[in-house]
Formats: C-alpha cells, sequence, structure tokens
C-alpha cells in the first residue's frame, strides 16, 4: 500500500517535472517513492541551499514549478538563505522537508515551522489521512501567491500506509486583474490621451510585465506611441523590438541612454517595482515627466510615480493600444529621431591595467562576443554582475537569471546552473561568479558540471577579493585583510569535477571560448574561464552605490 511519502509524491507529480536535493533521514521515503512510483526526475545538488536555488532558478528560467527536497534539521535550516531569496523575489517553489515526529520534537529537531516563517515561507504539515490534499494545497499556495511554500513530512508518518492515493483537486489560481472599476477606467482614458499628446513617450517594463506575457501588447504600445523603451535587470529583453530598446535602466544602462529618459514628457511603468537601483536613486526621471505606474499591487512603489493604474500589464497594455486607436492618435516620432546604438555604446577597457590583470570590460566585451547567442545567463552577486549586465545582453527576461539580489546574498549562483540547464534544456547555460561567492558555492560546482555538461560555461571573475567590499570599504580607508581572498586556482577546481578550466590572463587566452562555442554541445565539456582581473575597474553601478552612501 502506499505510503504517505508515497501520497506526497505522485501528488507532487502531477504538478512538477524536476525535484532537486539532498538525501537524508528525513525525505528518505519520499525520494524513494519519487523514484518508484512517478516520472519526476530527480537531481542530486551538493548542499541543500543548492536544492531550493535549483527549483528557484528553473522557475525562472521557464515558468514552470519545481521542488527542492532536504532532510529535517540541520538539512532544513541549511536551506534558509535560499528560501529567504525565494521569499523575497516571488518565486514560486516547493519545499519538501522531514521534521520532527508528531509526538514532539527530538535532542537535534528545531522549530522548523518558526524558523521558515522567519524568512517569510509558509509551511504545510503533512497527516496519515490527508497528505495528498495538502500536498496539493501547498502548490496552489505557492503558485497562487507566488511564494516558496515548505511541505513537512513528520518522520514518524513518513512510511505509514496511507491506502489509495486520492485524486487531489487542481489549484485554483487568480485571472489576471482587469482595471474594471470606474475610478481605474478614468485612470486609463487619462493615460491615453496623455500618450497620444506625448512628443518623447517612454515606456519602462519589469518581470512583473513578464510574468504577465505582455511582451507583445508592449510592443504594439511601444509602436502605436513611438515610445523609446528600457527594462529593469529582471525584464531584459521584454520589448520585442530591440531597435528602440534603451537596455537596463539604473546603474547597469549607459549614461547616455539614462540622460535621454530624462527627456521623456509621458513615462508608463509596468509590472516593475521601482527599486532604488531601477530608479538610479531617484534620478531615473525629470520632476517634468509624469510618471504612471500599472501594477497589480494595491498602490505606487516609489514617490516619483504621479499615477497609479491597478491591473495586469498583459490587459492594461492592450486596452491602451485599443483606447489610442479610437481616439485616433498617430505615433510621436521619438524614437525613429535617436540613434539608440551611439546612446548605449559600451566603453571597451583598457586590455591590461596597472596591476598587470585584465580590465574585466574589456574582456567582458570580448567574453560577450563570443558566446552562443541562445544562452541563459545565471548570475550569482557581488561587483562583477554589472558585466555581464552590461556587455552580455540577452533575449528575454527568462535568460537572465539573478538568484541572490532581492535578499542582496552571494553564493547562489552555482546551483542556479542547474536548475536554468533543465529548465531550457536547448540553451547555453552561462555562469557568472565572483571568487568569492563561487567559493561559497562550490559544493555545487560539480552539480553545475554534472547538468549543464558541454552546455554549460562558468565565467569566474577572479579578483582575489571580495572587490564589492574593496570598492566600498577598502576605498574608505578600512583594514583590508579581511577583503581579500589567496588567488585560488579555479581552473584546477573545475578540473577536479570533470570540467575543462582555462585561466584567462590575456584576451589570447580566450580562444578556447571560441573552439568551444564553434563545437556541438554534446562534443566538449563544461567550460570553466578562471579569469584574472583586477579591482581596479569599479562598474558603473557601484559607482553610484560609492556616491549615494558617501
Ligand atoms: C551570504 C552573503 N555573505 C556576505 C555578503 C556580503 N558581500 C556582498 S558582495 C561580497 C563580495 C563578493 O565577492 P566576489 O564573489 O568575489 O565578487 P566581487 O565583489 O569580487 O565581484 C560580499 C562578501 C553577502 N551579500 N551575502
Amino acid at each position: 500500500m502506499p505510503s504517505v511519502s508515497a501520497h506526497v509524491a505522485v501528488t507532487l507529480a502531477e504538478h512538477l517535472d524536476n525535484v532537486f536535493g539532498v538525501m537524508g533521514n528525513g525525505n528518505a521515503y519520499f525520494l524513494d517513492a519519487l523514484a518508484r512510483q512517478t516520472d519526476v526526475r530527480y537531481t542530486p545538488v551538493r548542499h541543500e541551499a543548492g536544492a531550493v536555488v535549483a527549483a528557484d532558478a528553473h522557475f525562472r528560467a521557464s515558468g514552470r514549478i519545481a521542488a527542492g527536497t532536504t532532510t529535517y534539521g540541520a538539512g532544513f535550516t541549511n536551506t534558509l538563505t535560499a528560501l529567504a531569496e525565494a521569499v523575497q523575489a516571488h518565486i514560486p517553489l516547493i519545499l519538501v522537508v522531514g521534521d520532527e515526529p508528531t509526538s514532539g520534537p527530538r535532542p537535534w529537531d528545531v522549530d522548523q515551522i518558526a524558523l521558515a516563517s522567519a524568512v517569510g515561507a509558509r509551511t504545510y504539515t503533512v497527516g496519515r489521512a490527508d497528505a495528498a490534499a495538502t500536498t496539493a494545497i501547498a502548490v496552489e499556495h505557492a503558485l497562487a501567491y507566488s511564494v516558496p511554500t515548505v511541505l513537512a513530512i513528520p518522520y514518524d508518518v513518513a512510511q505509514l500506509d496511507a491506502g489509495p492515493v486520492p485524486e487531489a483537486p487542481r489549484p485554483q489560481l487568480p485571472a489576471p486583474l482587469a482595471p474594471r472599476d470606474e475610478f481605474s477606467r478614468a485612470q486609463l482614458g487619462r493615460l491615453a490621451r496623455a500618450l497620444a499628446d506625448a512628443e518623447r513617450p517612454f515606456l519602462l517594463a519589469g518581470r512583473g510585465a513578464w510574468l504577465a506575457d505582455a511582451g507583445n501588447a508592449l510592443g504594439e504600445l511601444a509602436a502605436a506611441t513611438g515610445a523609446v523603451t528600457a527594462s529593469t535587470a529582471l525584464g531584459r529583453g521584454i520589448f520585442p523590438d530591440a531597435r528602440y530598446d534603451l537596455g537596463v535602466t539604473g546603474g547597469f544602462g549607459a549614461d547616455g541612454a539614462m540622460d535621454l529618459i530624462r527627456d521623456a514628457d509621458v513615462a508608463v511603468v509596468f509590472g516593475a517595482s521601482l527599486n532604488q537601483f531601477t530608479m538610479r536613486f531617484g534620478r531615473l526621471f525629470s520632476p517634468e515627466t509624469h510618471v504612471v505606474q500599472v501594477d497589480t499591487g494595491s498602490a505606487a512603489t516609489h514617490p516619483n510615480v504621479g499615477g497609479f493604474i491597478r491591473g495586469d500589464a498583459r490587459i492594461v497594455a492592450s486596452e491602451l493600444v485599443t483606447a489610442l486607436r479610437e481616439l485616433g492618435a498617430s505615433p510621436s516620432g521619438w524614437r525613429e529621431r535617436i540613434d539608440i546604438d551611439a546612446l548605449t555604446k559600451r566603453p571597451d577597457g583598457d586590455g591590461t591595467v596597472s596591476d598587470g590583470r585584465l580590465d574585466p570590460r574589456t574582456l567582458a566585451a570580448r567574453i560577450g562576443e563570443l558566446l552562443p547567442d541562445d544562452r541563459v545567463v545565471v548570475s550569482d552577486g557581488g561587483h562583477f554582475i554589472g558585466w555581464a549586465n552590461m556587455y552580455w545582453p540577452v533575449a528575454s527576461p527568462d535568460r537572465m537569471i539573478m538568484v541572490g539580489t532581492a535578499f542582496q546574498s552571494i553564493g547562489l549562483g552555482m546551483p542556479s546552473v542547474a536548475g536554468a540547464a533543465l529548465a531550457k534544456p536547448d540553451s547555453t547555460i552561462v555562469l557568472t561568479t565572483g571568487d568569492g561567492g563561487g567559493l561559497m558555492a562550490l559544493a555545487d560546482l560539480e552539480t553545475a558540471v554534472r547538468v549543464a555538461g558541454g552546455r554549460g560555461v562558468a565565467v569566474v571573475w577572479n579578483d582575489a577579493a571580495y572587490g564589492a567590499e574593496v570598492n566600498l570599504y577598502g576605498l574608505k580607508g578600512l583594514a583590508r585583510e579581511p577583503m581579500l581572498i589567496p588567488q585560488v586556482d579555479f581552473a584546477g577546481l573545475a578540473t577536479a569535477v570533470g570540467a575543462e578550466g582555462v585561466v584567462v590572463r590575456t584576451l589570447g587566452d580566450l580562444e578556447r571560448l571560441r573552439t568551444w562555442a564553434a563545437a556541438p554541445a554534446s562534443d566538449r565539456p563544461f567550460l570553466l574561464l578562471d579569469c584574472r582581473i583586477t579591482h581596479e575597474v569599479i562598474s558603473p553601478y557601484q559607482e553610484e552605490v560609492i556616491r549615494v552612501n558617501s
């Protein structure tokens, strides 16, 4: 007869294809049921944080929910940083964990429900009689609220007989929010008229617009208004017509492009929370610009916003296109008058810098030319995040995965590779990581190499330092030793887990990336580029942070 663990596994299999995890006492029966009674693919990771990170990256790269699994106690507490990131980034996933027995905690148990709650995640605990239904409700909770959700299996019920697995109800999800009340209708009408009259309209879209599948509607709106467009870092590539797109706003954006945004007379923001980085710490828009935010949240999220429409980005963008047509509006012609290529040009860098190490800008530009176009970039956190965002444009928001930025955590890059690789099985997965975050996540270098194989390439920005700290605190004169890392041989570490490692000291060393990219994925190894860069060159986004902090 199926056990409680089998009820969880079989019900979960109705909703997802991939589970990532580390095995232990608390999830042994769940993993056994998953293997024997479902078609779900189980991918072992090497640190429990990676189980959550891989499921998180899988959702970001595919829009399909996945699960992580760990044992109770230490296995669970190892997930907390990754769980906090998923909470703060609003990523749905299921974390199946063992938990203390129903009779109460043993000496090695901790209050897991309280710990999950402390980082913002809700726990559903399955019992002997309700495991399938509770599993379905956990999935519904994760999807409906777009949050990670913990599904706990108490140690003493995991292998209890639970009878045949009942059919669980399908999750009920909220319908996209249409602006139907009279206040929203009036706002929408006013915005349509403002856009019809605008001489320099500007559209900004974030990840919320991508999740609402608003790309085509936004493209139509940009064409109908002649608007120049841009996105947030997590919305990169959402506008279908790249000819009129300025790329990412904030410190990842080019100076000329950012200055142009201040010329806009009407700006409409779709599905973007307008955090301090997107908003260039309050300098993105001119006070003369009329800024309207469209979002499903209940209120505007930045004081520079002058008008707010509550609604789904796709629905509102489509209704604006219809309203503009009814008004007989014609496009402003602004975007055709602008030389976007000139405005978005990036500095080439200085090649090799005075300390004999490479300028990351020169290196990033050359790597960007060599990387396959069909790529997904997965990024750890650290000073280096500027380089991929500035020099390696991606085709759509599901191709720039930054697990860790919401919670401002480093060390979540390596296991992101596994999630992205399974979410996008035909694409090249490009990891961008620092030496600090890379060492923190090192356990899952093995996972990245095993799962992505010849589709994977890792770029390690190896500056022998916690570069962000050098820039923020070293320059203030604080003691440097805690900011430094001995020169680590990442190429050697890569070799140890079956990848090919190349130390990059000159641009010529990138020749291996060129031959690698030219070979079929099945004929090549995972490639790790151990890039020996200087920390003398500071990324513009960090210059901005330094300016604001000083
Ligand atoms: C888990 C965690 N620990 C510490 C920090 C503080 N921190 C932010 S950036 C950074 C340096 C990262 O160094 P590295 O990965 O080498 O990238 P770099 O800044 O050199 O580009 C540190 C330690 C953090 N954000 N998250």
